[in-house]
């Protein structure tokens, strides 16, 4: 019997830039308004990071989060998910600052160092908005995202064990969600574990049914009936590869974070609700339900 099945919405993330898209939401305006209609639309979870408004830059800056976190918590009951990831080219401390002082229900935590690839992107423009864009996507050829054993270990005490956060644990590729297991023996992460699977990012799994099938199968095997999963495709597979993964039992995770088009090959997404409502009905064609926030609470044994 299938599950409801929890909508996450990644708003703005760290990896689109102003000039690929003029909806993407850069100011705390922009970020609130897209929020509350992407929660309107369905989505059970906002995965947030901020930008400084002026420059459209991923910020990991107190005051960017909070401009726009009490106004979406104050008028949606949607669960706040903030990113740990902030960007590759953060250090750590730097990364953790608005989880730590917001203390959320749900953080991401990204469960190994690697490469992370969005160089391509900066050929695909030329008449850039903003100077610091295209340096930017050129220095992820020579940047690591660097989260070690520490770092992660650091994160599941911090947050964690301190403030009863839970999280969102982003497998890249496989031996990601063996780290996973891992932790889990050591009972540093405890279920139900909510693992999100990244498909499509250059330097991790390529974004193909063949390696979802293989990482579902994988946490099958490492995770036993512990942990539930959500889908995330970078680009134009988003769509696809999160609807295959609602047809195998998991959850679904779109936004401009991910994905600015509304589906292969297709125009710009005008606003992250567009998504939430597309993938919204493509669930519901096939006879699923959607789950609300609370719904998505007591599946995921958020603190709420
Ligand atoms: N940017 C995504 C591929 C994070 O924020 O910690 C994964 C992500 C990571 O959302
Ligand atoms: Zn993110």
């Amino acid at each position: 019997m299938t599950g409801k099945i929890i909508i996450t919405c990644a708003l703005t993330g760290s990896i689109h830039t102003p000039t690929m898209s003029p909806h993407l939401p850069v100011t705390p305006d922009d970020i609130t308004t897209q929020a509350l209609t992407a929660a309107s639309a369905g989505a059970a979870i906002l995965h947030l990071h901020a930008r400084d408004p002026e420059t459209g830059m991923p910020s990991a800056r107190a005051e960017h989060f909070m401009g726009f976190l009490p106004r979406i918590k104050q008028a949606s009951d949607a669960v706040i998910n903030i990113s740990t990831g902030g960007s590759s080219q953060m250090a750590l401390e730097e990364r953790l600052a608005p989880a730590l002082a917001a203390q959320p229900e749900m953080c991401s935590l990204n469960m190994g160092s690697m490469n992370f690839g969005i160089f391509p992107l900066a050929d695909r423009y030329d008449d850039w908005k903003h100077p610091w864009e295209e340096p930017f996507l050129r220095a992820t050829k020579d940047v690591v995202f660097k989260n070690t054993f520490s770092d992660i270990e650091h994160i599941l005490t911090t947050l964690g064990k301190g403030y009863g956060t839970r999280f969102e644990f982003e497998c890249y590729d496989a031996g990601h969600i063996q780290t996973v297991a891992y932790y889990l023996k050591q009972g540093l992460i405890k279920p139900p574990i909510f693992i999100q699977f990244v498909l499509g990012i250059l330097g991790g799994i390529d974004a193909s049914p063949e390696s979802l099938t293989f990482l579902k199968a994988t946490a099958d095997r490492l995770l036993g009936d512990t942990f539930r999963f959500s889908v995330l495709a970078a680009g134009r597979h988003q769509m696809r590869l999160a609807t295959m993964g609602a047809v195998m039992g998991g959850h679904v995770r779109v936004g401009l974070e991910d994905n600015l088009t509304t589906g292969a090959g297709r125009a710009l997404a005008p606003d992250n609700a567009h998504q939430v409502s597309r993938i919204r009905r493509i669930i519901e064609e096939m006879g699923l339900e959607i789950a609300t926030p609370q719904e998505a609470r007591e599946m995921l044994a958020l603190k709420g």
